[in-house]
């Protein structure tokens, strides 16, 4: 039975990582799918914009190095807002160095990623020390990783060999520290271990921009590649409008994303 019939409650008591675990919950309670990609660079417009997505998301994604103002109240905030609202946060880091700078830059630093991200990720590129090292500091917070599999943009090498060693180096790693992937699809399929496979390069209307982005909807995402969450951003918050119009835009979004994933648990 491969994940992507089983619900994701059902999904979640199976989990050995608590982050994975209390993630696949709180989609089932909040029914929703949907991650909201953050990325304006002043705190509070981002504050502005999680306080309005927040009733429809499972997780909000940062890049917290496009902050002009940071300072850690801003990720405090965010903090609470994820423990009042009931979302994950999810920093989209990409580590790529060797074991031992990836564990400095997951701790240390201005950002302190590992003190309030919940879920963080990196490329499988440097090999499985990446892995270690940020276990190193992650897994006594119970954190969790994903590993980059493959990536949305035209002409990436995250394909065919490299997206095979990625899914190995997770599985060597073991899923109560890597919890899945980003990727484009099922890329677990020749197995039976349960990932996540969180997808970028959703959007309901644009084909693309300018730089290499390509999107699919929810619909192709979730129902016919069998992703389980879909990442949104621009799509959400750069649509013309009041703040209340960004809200309506996440929960079109959710509504899309949970449909294609009931359809798909009954097929
Ligand atoms: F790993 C990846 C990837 O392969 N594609 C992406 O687009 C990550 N992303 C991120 O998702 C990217 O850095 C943005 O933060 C976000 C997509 O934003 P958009 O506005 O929906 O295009």
């Amino acid at each position: 039975h491969p994940p992507t019939t089983k619900p994701y409650a059902v999904r979640a008591d199976a989990h050995p990582n608590p982050t994975a675990k209390r993630l696949l919950k709180l989609m089932d309670r909040k029914k929703s799918n949907l991650c909201v990609s953050i990325d304006v660079t002043k705190c509070e417009d981002a504050l502005e914009i999680v306080r309005r997505v927040a009733p429809a998301v499972c997780m909000v994604k940062t890049h917290i190095d496009i902050m002009e103002d940071f300072t850690p109240a801003f990720t405090a905030e965010l903090a609470r807002l994820a423990d009042e609202h009931d979302f994950l946060i999810f920093e989209d880091r990409k580590f790529a160095d060797i074991g031992n700078t990836v564990a400095l830059q997951y701790s240390s630093g201005v950002h302190r990623i590992a003190e309030w991200s919940h879920i963080t990720n990196a490329h499988p590129l440097p090999g499985p020390g990446i892995v270690t090292g940020l276990g190193k500091v992650g897994k006594p917070l119970d954190r969790a990783l994903l590993l980059l599999a493959e990536m949305s943009s035209a002409g990436n090498l995250a394909v065919g060999d490299y997206t095979r060693q990625a899914v190995q180096m997770a599985r060597d790693a073991g899923r109560d520290w890597v919890v899945g992937f980003i990727a484009m699809g099922r890329v677990d399929s020749d197995g039976d271990d349960d990932f996540l496979v969180l997808t970028p390069g959703v959007g309901l209307v644009a084909k693309g921009d300018a730089l290499g982005q390509q999107y699919r909807t929810p619909r192709q995402v979730v129902y016919d590649s069998g992703c389980d969450v879909i990442i949104v951003g621009r799509g959400i918050y750069g649509i013309e409008g009041d703040a209340a119009a960004v809200l309506a835009e996440a929960e079109k979004y959710r509504a899309e994303g949970w449909k294609a994933y009931e359809d798909r648990l009954i097929q």
